[in-house]
């Protein structure tokens, strides 16, 4: 078990669907904390820098695109094997294979409106957090 900070993204679909209290609740749930938190537009640089991992798959377009199309929650979660913790509760990628009662289960509509982003990993969080919140 390690204390984990992971970058965490509603995304704009889930956002203008006024899904934001509700995924917030199941956050808590869990016992993690909610270090940082903002509603922002991501601009484009930063939506393809946090998807560099596919800009040779041929749904990077539609992604930068969707995820730049209305405001976005950007939240820093910390707390006893976050990473893990915070994927559990989203679910798998694709909401059609997402557990009921998972995040993606519960509200995804489809693979790029699957409502919430989380790190995968304890580099990719640190390197999230600071495109996202300009930390170090
Ligand atoms: P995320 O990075 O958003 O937390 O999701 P993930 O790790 O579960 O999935 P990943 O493989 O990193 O894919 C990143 C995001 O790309 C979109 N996607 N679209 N149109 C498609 O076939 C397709 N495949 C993936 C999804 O929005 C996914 O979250
Ligand atoms: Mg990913």
């Amino acid at each position: 078990m390690a204390l984990e900070r992971t970058y965490i993204m509603i995304k704009p679909n889930a956002v203008a669907e006024r899904h934001v209290g509700d995924i917030i609740a199941r956050i808590e749930r869990t016992g993690l904390s909610i270090e940082r938190m903002e509603l922002a537009v991501l601009t484009e640089e930063q939506a393809e820098a946090n998807y560099a991992e596919h800009v040779e798959k041929p749904f990077f377009r539609e992604l930068v695109d969707f995820i730049t199309s209305g405001p976005v929650v950007k939240m820093v979660v910390s707390g006893e094997s976050a990473i893990k913790k915070m994927r559990t509760l989203m679910g798998a990628t694709n909401p059609i294979d997402a557990a009921p009662g998972t995040i993606r289960g519960d509200f995804g509509l489809d693979v790029a409106a699957n409502v919430i982003h989380g790190s995968d990993s304890p580099e990719a969080a640190e390197r999230e957090i600071a495109l996202f919140f300009g930390e170090e």
